[in-house]
């Protein structure tokens, strides 16, 4: 599982129990008593029109700052943002489906409230994809697609006309040495006309080693092999670690 990877499989903090249990009560009790604790409390802020629950602000590493904001729609729960380091900068946002489910969770990686990936989730709540904003410009020009968790393909708009120009394949390594990706490029392919489907592939062998060559030029699906350049190691056929 690549880093980012790791990050998007945190269990999504469960803020249905919590702002239960620890957010709505206390306001609850808060409002009936002359006496508040130290720090700051958590706060509700309603529609001036409806009068529904619109938002709820508290403190869910509880040490006395408010850190997280829940924009509700009445009880349930649309969007949680969390700046848990509260330096100012949202770092997270949990987005929820109207059934209640966690519907995609993104990330600012530089915690700096840009959201630069955002992961989706089945209704199971398995990871299924992440999608990467590489230039860190609101466009998520990278997808990693995950099958139990593991990294399995992925695609990439190397030259931005919002296409897709290069895909790679991978096999997990279970037993990667420490600091090295648990994944291995097993094939890439390049889309090189512009026809927006593959069309030429290297497929890699151990360390990295270009195993053969195959090209589909006319987008049959029919792989066929073409002669190996000479040198049969390139940078690109190395497992790349992508830190979040
Ligand atoms: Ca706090
Ligand atoms: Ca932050
Ligand atoms: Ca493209």
């Amino acid at each position: 599982m690549s880093q980012r990877a790791k990050l998007y499989h945190l269990p999504p903090i469960v803020l249905r129990k919590l702002l239960i249990s620890r957010v709505l009560a206390p306001i609850a009790i808060l409002s009936a008593c002359s006496s508040k604790p130290a720090g700051e409390q958590p706060r509700a802020e309603y529609d001036e029109t409806t009068g529904r629950l619109r938002e709820i602000v508290f403190d869910a590493n509880k040490n006395g700052k408010n850190d997280t904001v829940s924009y509700m729609d009445g009880t349930r729960i649309v969007r949680i943002e969390l700046d848990l380091d509260e330096n100012g900068k949202v770092e997270r946002w949990d987005f929820y489906r109207p059934d209640g489910k966690l519907d995609k969770v993104g990330l600012a990686s530089q915690n700096d409230g840009v959201m630069d990936s955002q992961a989706f989730y089945t209704a199971g709540g398995e990871l299924q994809r992440i999608e990467i904003s590489t230039k860190r410009d609101s466009r998520f020009d990278r997808t990693e697609f995950y099958e139990k968790n593991v990294l399995v393909r992925s695609q990439d708009d190397a030259n931005g006309d919002g296409r897709p120009d290069k895909w790679d394949e991978y096999t997990a390594r279970p037993d990667h040495p420490p600091g090295e990706p648990a994944y291995a490029i097993t094939a890439t392919a390049f889309d090189d006309s512009g026809s927006g489907r593959p069309e030429r592939r290297f497929v890699y062998g151990p360390n990295g080693s270009i195993a053969r060559v195959e090209a589909d030029p006319d987008g049959t699906s029919r792989w066929q092999v073409r002669p190996v350049p000479p040198l049969t190691r390139v940078a690109a056929a190395r497992p790349r670690s992508r830190k979040p």
